[in-house]
């Protein structure tokens, strides 16, 4: 495991309003308070802890990782349901990569039940709230180190 390759946490749209965006569905932590958490929960591995709400930086961000990260947990929002540039961008990635969501999108409306980064994703973690991103990043350490490709 290449501990000195950092671990990418991407977020998607309307993230960077947590704590206040319905937070009878998406809870009360902010994502600097989430981001201060994976950095617990990242130990000494470097994280690269990043949002955005534009389709084009999360594609460059990816890129990014795809010549100097290990791994990719990305929470795309709305993007996973409507991108297949940001498909295409995670296809080209050849480390592991957790697709998150905070909220469980299979119990809610249907238009975001088929998320398209799910067909490239290693895993999916949706509905353990905040704390999915905890989990995330230790099953993501763990598949590091037994070498896991994506
Ligand atoms: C976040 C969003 O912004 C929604 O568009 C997704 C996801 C769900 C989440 O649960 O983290 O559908």
């Amino acid at each position: 495991m290449d501990i000195e390759k950092p671990i990418y946490i991407l977020n998607g749209p309307n993230l960077n309003r947590l704590g206040r965006r319905e937070p009878e569905i998406y809870g009360h932590a902010t994502l600097a308070e989430i981001e201060a958490q994976c950095r617990d929960a990242a130990d000494r591995h470097p994280v690269e802890f990043r949002q955005s709400n534009s389709e084009a930086q999360l594609i460059d961000w990816i890129h990014e990782a795809t010549d100097s990260g290990s791994g990719i947990i990305i929470n795309p929002a709305a993007f996973s349901f409507t991108s297949i540039a940001i498909l295409d961008a995670l296809k080209m990635f050849a480390g592991p990569i957790i697709e998150l969501h905070i909220s469980n999108i299979h119990r809610r409306e249907a238009i975001y039940h088929h998320s398209l980064v799910s067909k490239v994703a290693t895993a999916v973690i949706a509905g353990l709230g905040p704390t999915g991103y905890g989990v995330a990043l230790r099953a993501m350490q763990e598949m590091l180190a037994s070498g896991t490709k994506r």
